[in-house]
């Protein structure tokens, strides 16, 4: 009876530890900072892209794409250096109007989350 307790003890030790082990797997990537921000209107030509997340994320499986005013959808190109955490990179030049840019990343707990920050350019 007591080697059993002593396993029972050890199963919930076990359990509770590989429970806070995967807390921090849940942390998908969630956006803390954004440039543009949202609603933001910044000056034309190229614009520089910065989204900063919560957790690291695989630059190569995500994926930035911004909706211009006419509808037209183009990728921007992710730079894969700097920071593990933060996604950079510059659209061509842009003119006056509305624009969506569209973010999706793969967090390295697997999980997909995506976005749309609308912004405007001025004429
Ligand atoms: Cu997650």
């Amino acid at each position: 009876m007591r080697k059993y307790l002593r396993n029972l003890a050890g199963a919930l030790i076990a359990l509770a530890l590989s429970g806070a082990a995967a807390a921090p797997a849940t942390a998908h990537a969630v956006i803390v900072s954004a440039t543009p921000n949202a609603d933001e209107q910044v000056k034309p030509g190229k614009v520089a892209i910065r989204l900063e997340f919560n957790s690291r994320i695989d630059k190569e499986r995500s994926r930035l794409q911004l909706t211009a005013p006419d509808g037209g959808k183009s990728d921007v190109a992710i730079d894969q250096a700097g920071e593990p955490n933060v996604l950079t990179g510059t659209t061509g030049e842009l003119t006056g109007g509305a624009y969506v840019l569209r973010w999706q990343v793969l967090a390295i707990d697997g999980h997909i989350t995506r976005g749309d920050i609308p912004f405007k350019v001025a004429d």
